[in-house]
């Protein structure tokens, strides 16, 4: 079905709402550019699911899925995830925040301090990018620890995401350990405390400051970047510096970041302590941060092996005996994709799918599977993939109460006739 007879249909059954697409003062349109008038759109959530939204553009971004305005909450339609990179145009927005001030490369500065080092150092954008720091360049997938919370079963609060809050970009940077040891980072750290310009409008909205481990903040892999996919960052996706945290949840990934204090005590804000947090022992997780974990919760760390089918939403229809492809992506927190399988008959048989170029372990890989209904009726479609140290999507929902790491396995019904 088309978005816009769906949408009619929708309509039809009232869920939703028409007239939306107002104007927040404090977020002025780019000049000369136009404001698109909003279109509704179901997002390619399952029929029946109570959840609408509208296709809605930022200055500088296409139209992506608006699920909250204030603050800023955009999700990307699903076909533009069905390619190997995600333009930056159509890349995902998360705040937490509503002031989202604009800082120039010339106004920028990033302090470190904290407790655990030798000196406290302030740096300016020449020195990340003309300096003698070594440039890195990487691929990887940003994904929001609550992707595909509003298909929860049952339902749960906080923004009610579809499948979009993601997307895989080439980042370029230098590496956070390296701008660190400009500081000497002490033998007692234990945490880096990371913190964005943007700020709470509100007293009452505890500012969004995260931390992550010392031994992450000094993987090699993690990055201080300024380019993504060979340009600068948007507006809305961190300019003009954000954190790169490959292999682990966008929570950490902090945008406009305006400070790094390395401590000896962990971090007890808000987005620590009572954000972000996973029941313990239920997630096949790897990487655990040790100093924030309680009794019963842990932070969210790397990423749960995932796939999604990017050409194809359900409720379309093939002829019997022609060719029918079935694509998509699937990741996992960096030990890198080892396979996917696909059944069109719901479960009850699997094939491999043919994986597609390996632009490494932290990116996702594209996958492509072909086959040729031979009867009428319902055929459900499913895709599962399993990464290289043997984990592999549930087919059953890992429930828990924030919806985190939705990665069970999709069921889409299509009809041969
Ligand atoms: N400064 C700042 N950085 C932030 C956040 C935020 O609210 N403020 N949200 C985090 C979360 S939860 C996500 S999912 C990612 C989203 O990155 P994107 O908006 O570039 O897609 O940014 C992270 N970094
Ligand atoms: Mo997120």
């Amino acid at each position: 079905m088309t978005d816009r007879r769906a949408f009619l249909k929708d309509v039809a059954k009232g869920l939703v709402v028409v007239g939306a697409g107002s104007l927040v003062p404090g977020i002025a349109r780019a000049a000369g550019e136009r404001a698109r008038a909003p279109r509704l759109v179901t997002a390619g959530l399952p029929e029946g699911a109570n959840e609408t939204a509208i296709l809605d553009a930022l200055p500088g971004k296409r139209p992506l899925v608006k699920r909250t305005y204030r603050p800023l909450n955009y999700e990307t339609p699903l076909e533009l995830l069905d390619q190997p990179f995600t333009p930056n145009d159509a890349f995902f927005v998360r705040y937490h925040l509503t002031n989202v001030p604009e800082v120039s490369r010339e106004a920028w500065r990033l302090e470190i301090g904290g407790d655990a080092v030798e000196r406290a150092v302030t740096l300016r954008f020449d020195d990340l990018v003309k300096g003698t720091l070594e440039p890195v360049e990487l691929a990887a997938v940003c994904l929001c620890s609550g992707n595909r919370r509003g298909l929860s079963d049952p339902h749960v609060p906080g923004v009610e995401w579809g499948y979009g809050a993601m997307g895989n970009a080439r980042w370029k940077g230098v590496r956070l350990r390296d701008v660190l040891a400009r500081a000497g980072v002490r033998k007692d750290a234990l945490e880096v405390v990371l913190d964005g310009s943007d700020s709470p409008v509100l007293d009452t909205t505890p500012d969004f400051v995260k931390s992550i481990p010392i031994w992450k903040a000094l993987d090699e892999n993690t990055l201080l970047a300024w380019e993504m996919n060979g340009e600068p960052l948007p507006r809305w996706n961190g300019f003009p510096v954000r954190l790169v945290v490959p292999g682990w949840t966008a929570t950490y990934w902090t945008k406009h970041i305006a400070s790094a204090r390395v401590v000896t005590q962990p971090f007890k804000g808000f987005w620590m302590a009572s954000a972000y947090r996973i029941p313990k022992g239920r997630f096949p997780v790897v990487d655990r941060f040790l100093s924030q974990e309680a009794e019963a919760s842990t932070p969210i760390t790397e990423m749960v092996v995932a796939s999604l089918v990017t050409n194809l939403r359900g409720g379309e229809r093939f002829e019997v005996g022609r060719r029918v492809e079935v694509r998509g992506i699937a990741w996992d927190g960096g030990y890198g994709i080892h396979s996917v399988d696909v059944s069109t008959d719901g479960g009850a048989s699997w094939r491999r799918a043919a994986l597609g170029k390996d632009l490494g372990r932290f990116s996702w890989r594209q996958w492509a599977f072909a086959f040729k209904p031979e009867r009428r009726g319902v055929h459900t479609v499913m895709a599962r993939a399993s990464n290289r140290i043997g984990a592999s999507q549930p087919f059953d929902l890992v429930f828990n109460p924030a919806g985190y790491h939705n990665n069970v396995v999709q069921r889409l019904d299509v009809h041969v006739g």
